[in-house]
This record gives structure tokens, sequence and C-alpha cells, in this order.
């Protein structure tokens, strides 16, 4: 039986660094690990690595010293293609000092390599890096593994909870860093409220090839049950005196309970902002969002660009985005629009199409966040790229030569890394108010 596990939320986002954009959110999949196991006689703990170095001012290198981990009998990593450099690192060092400690892994980079294809090499590597993986949802896995002590396979599938057990996450495990946790800088400056992020759900039922969210959560959406949601909303908003929820599901139209959620958040006397896609707004649900005090809407709109949309599936088109804005800000709404660059058929003129229209329609969004695509194993738009030749495996495969840099690809020939950042950097510069 195992006394106690450390789980790790590396560094590294690709969240452009030196723009004031510089989301600090908790890991909230570790958090509900974190609830999941509460119960068993296992002592848990939760670091945010970019936290700990805010608050120690430390370096990879002091973070790493095992004194300051603690004693572990498992430290377990949260994984995401952008960390894996630092990862690796990480688990050297850890297993150089103390080769007693389990070290398993988790989450998006894990699931996709080893329920995507093309990734042999990416398996290898995984396999021996860690000595136990867990993909997809992990709660009930991760009970049984702690309790059973591992058998001798070192791959464990997880099995899907109910919307029963979805419960919200154990923030007192992340309480001294709370005050690292905010949303876009912007919504704090304009509006200084005492907000946290919260999921109501499990899965999308889109299918976007550049997105993991189909090869972690299949493709059904897995929604809280609606007595949990009406207990536990007053219950996290007593608990941590909040004004405003920060609803990250996937896509919060696509959820049945939405309305439920909306209503609940609105009787308790509180805001709340969701995500959602341009084609999902309709006059209804902007009224809807009004009436129950929405504050703020992110919009997935990734790319103004046919072919590019064509290739992504995520049918969005410039009309449905105009009619979005004009309908969500005519309520009051703040507007976030998200696109990503660098998809294998970007141009410079796909990357003009965004340009123009923050150009031309300044009045129509408050904020613009804009990403890099990061090629991510067991996605389509992976397999398209190593299928066409335009990298080879090893190429994508992160390695630790880019420690200390946030880890993407341009998939284009005729972008390279470089052009691509710059490229962003101007766009935050220029159209961020
Ligand atoms: C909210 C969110 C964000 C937020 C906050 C991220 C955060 N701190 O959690 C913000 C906006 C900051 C963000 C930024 C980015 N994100 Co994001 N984000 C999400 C989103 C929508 C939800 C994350 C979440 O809470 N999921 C729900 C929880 C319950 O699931 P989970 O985190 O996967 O954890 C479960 C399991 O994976 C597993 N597990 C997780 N960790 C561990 C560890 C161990 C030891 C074990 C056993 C199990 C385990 O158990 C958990 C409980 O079931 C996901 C999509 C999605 N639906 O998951 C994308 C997602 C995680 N993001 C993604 C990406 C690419 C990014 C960015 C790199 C984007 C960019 N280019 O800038 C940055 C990276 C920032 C960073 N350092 O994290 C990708 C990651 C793909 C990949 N292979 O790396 C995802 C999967 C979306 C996609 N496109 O496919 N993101
Ligand atoms: S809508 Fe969002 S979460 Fe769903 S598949 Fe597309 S990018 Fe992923």
């Amino acid at each position: 039986m195992y006394r106690s596990i450390t789980f790790i939320y590396p560094p590294y986002s690709n969240i452009y660094s030196d723009h004031s954009f510089q989301a600090f959110l908790p890991q909230l999949g570790i958090l509900e690990l974190l609830n999941s196991i509460k119960d068993l006689d296992i002592e848990s703990k939760y670091i945010d690595v970019q936290c700990e170095e805010r608050i120690h001012g430390s370096s990879i290198t002091t973070f790493l010293n095992i004194d300051r981990l603690g004693s572990n009998d498992i430290i377990g990593f949260y994984t995401q293609t952008s960390m894996m450099p630092w990862i690796s690192n990480a688990i050297n060092t850890i297993k150089k000092t103390d080769p007693r400690i389990t070290i398993i892994g988790g989450g998006p980079y894990l699931s996709g390599v080893f329920e995507g294809k093309y990734t042999s090499l990416a398996k290898r590597k995984c396999r021996s890096l860690f000595d136990y993986i867990l993909i997809g949802e992990s709660e009930k896995t991760l009970r049984s593994f702690l309790t059973k002590k591992a058998n001798s396979h070192s791959i464990f599938k997880s099995e899907r909870l109910s919307g029963d057990s979805l419960k919200f996450p154990l923030w007192e495990k992340a309480e001294k860093y709370l005050e690292f946790y905010k949303p876009a800088p912007n919504w704090i400056k304009n509006n200084p409220q005492k907000s946290l992020p919260i999921l109501f759900s499990r899965g999308c039922k889109r299918a976007c090839s550049f997105c993991l969210a189909k090869t972690i959560w299949k493709s059904r959406i897995v929604e809280k049950n609606t007595e949990l949601i009406s207990s536990e909303i007053p219950n996290f908003i007593k608990s941590y005196g909040l004004d405003h929820l920060q609803i990250w599901d996937d896509d919060f139209f696509l959820l049945e309970k939405s309305d439920q959620i909306s209503e609940i958040v609105f009787s308790n006397g509180k805001s709340y902002s969701v995500n959602t896609a341009p084609n999902e707004i309709n006059k209804e649900r902007v009224k809807s969002l009004q009436f129950t005090n929405c504050t703020n809407v992110l919009l997935g709109v990734e790319s103004l660009d046919s072919s590019i949309q064509d290739h992504i599936r995520k049918r969005v088109n410039i009309n449905n985005l105009l009619q979005a804005c004009q309908l969500l800000k005519s309520a009051d709404i703040k507007v976030t629009l998200s696109f990503i660059i660098g998809f294998p058929n970007e141009t410079m003129e796909s990357i003009q199409k965004i340009k123009d229209f923050l150009t031309n329609h300044k009045d129509l969004y408050d904020y613009v966040l804009l990403n890099i695509l990061s090629l991510h194993p067991g996605t389509r738009c992976y397999e398209f790229v190593l299928k066409n030749g335009q990298f080879k495996e090893s190429e994508l495969i992160p390695n630790t030569a880019r420690i200390g840099e946030p880890y993407s690809l341009p998939t284009t020939s005729i972008f390279n890394r470089e052009t691509l950042q710059q490229l962003q950097k101007d766009i935050y510069t220029n159209f961020n108010k």
C-alpha cells in the first residue's frame, strides 16, 4: 500500500509569455483526482511548479531538490505536449536522487500517445520514462492502483465516470496558490472579482482535427448530475467567497444542463463566463446569457480561412462570427476571440484574414487570444502532417533540447517557429485593449 503521493503540474505553456495574458489556472484534473482519493489513508499533495517558482523564485534545479518535494512514495505528473521536455528532465533528476520513488503519469499527452496512431517512438520514450501510465479519465483507476499496488502491467486504461461521481475539485490542496489563479489580467483590472475556474462536464461532441478532446474523453459528453450541480455551486461560492465562476467546459452550449447551470449561478447572485463556438450563438441564447448575468463569452474561432476550416472541421465562418459578436456586444457581454495559427495549410493570406477582421471590427470584441498550433500525438492533424511527410516522427517528439521554452512546432514549411512567434506577438500587441 502506498502512503504518500505528490501530483505535479509542470510549467510551460504556449501562451505568449511576455504578453500580459499570463493565465495561472490550476490543473483542475489533478484537483479532481485528489478529491477522488481523499478518503484513502494516503497523504496527498499538489504542486504547481510555475506558482512555486513565483513564490520561491527558484529554478528548475532548486525545485527538483528532493527536500522541497518531501518524502514521497509516488510522484504523479500531469502531461501536456508542451511540458514534456521539462518532465523528462525532472523525472531523470528524481530517479537519480531517489530511485525508490514510483513515477506515474497521466493527462492529455500520454492519452494522445497511447490512444493515437503513428506514435511508436513516443510510446517507447514514455514507457522508459514513467513506471506506470494511466490513460484517460483516471479517478477509478488511480484508486485501485493506489490500494491494490500496481500489477505487472505498466499501462492502465481508465474507465469513464458517471455524472454522479463527477465532483467539484478539492481546492484546499491548492489554496496556497490561489492568489496566482487569475483569468486574463484585463478581467481583473477592469473588474476585480474573486473568480475560480470550474467544469461541469467531460468530453466534446465535435471532433476538430487538432484537438484531443475526443481521444481523451470519447465523443459522448458526461455531465454532472442536477442534484450535485445545485448543491455544489452554492457551496463552492460560499467556501471561496466567489463573485464569479469561470466555466471552462469545452463548449457550454453542448451541455444539456447549460440552462440549469446559468439559472443556479444567477440565483446565487453571481456572474459567470463561458466558452463556446460562434455558430452556437443565437438571439435566444444571448438573451438568456444576458438575463442570467453572464459577463464574458470566449468564442473558439481558430481560423477565418475556409480551406483551414474545412481541414480542421470546426465549421465556423465569418458570417457566424460577425453575427455572434454583434449579438453578444449588443447585450453588453464581453467577447474574447480565440484563434490558432500554424495549421498545416496556413499561409500569410490566411493569417491576414484574422488581422483584417480584428482591424475592421474593433467594436465587436474585447480581447484576443492567439495560440500557435502544437501538434499533439493522437490527433488527426498530427497524423496528417506525418502522412504528408511534412515532418518525421522523430522531429515531432518533444526532446530535452527545448527545455526552458514553450514547445510548439510549426507545422508548415513556409513558417518557421520564430516567424509564427513574431506574428503572435504582433497580434497580441496590436489588438488587445
Ligand atoms: C481549461 C484548459 C486550459 C486552461 C487551463 C489549463 C489548466 N491549468 O488546466 C488554459 C486556458 C490556461 C489552457 C492553456 C493551454 N492549453 Co488547455 N485546455 C483546457 C481544457 C479545456 C480543460 C482542462 C481540464 O481541466 N480538463 C478536465 C480535467 C478533468 O481533465 P484533465 O486535465 O485531462 O485531467 C484528467 C485526466 O487527464 C487524468 N490526469 C491528469 N493529470 C494526471 C496525472 C496523473 C498522475 C494521473 C494518474 C492522471 C492524470 O485525470 C484527470 C481527472 O480525470 C483542455 C481540454 C479538455 N477538455 O481537457 C485543454 C487542453 C488540456 N489544453 C491544451 C493545450 C494545447 C493548451 C495550451 C498549450 C494552448 C496553447 N497553445 O497555449 C495551453 C497550455 C497551458 C498550460 N500550461 O496548461 C490541449 C493539450 C493537448 C496536449 N496533448 O498537450 C487540451 C487537451 C485541448 C486540446 N487542444 O486538445 N488550457
Ligand atoms: S469544439 Fe473545442 S473541445 Fe470540441 S473538438 Fe473542437 S476544439 Fe476540441
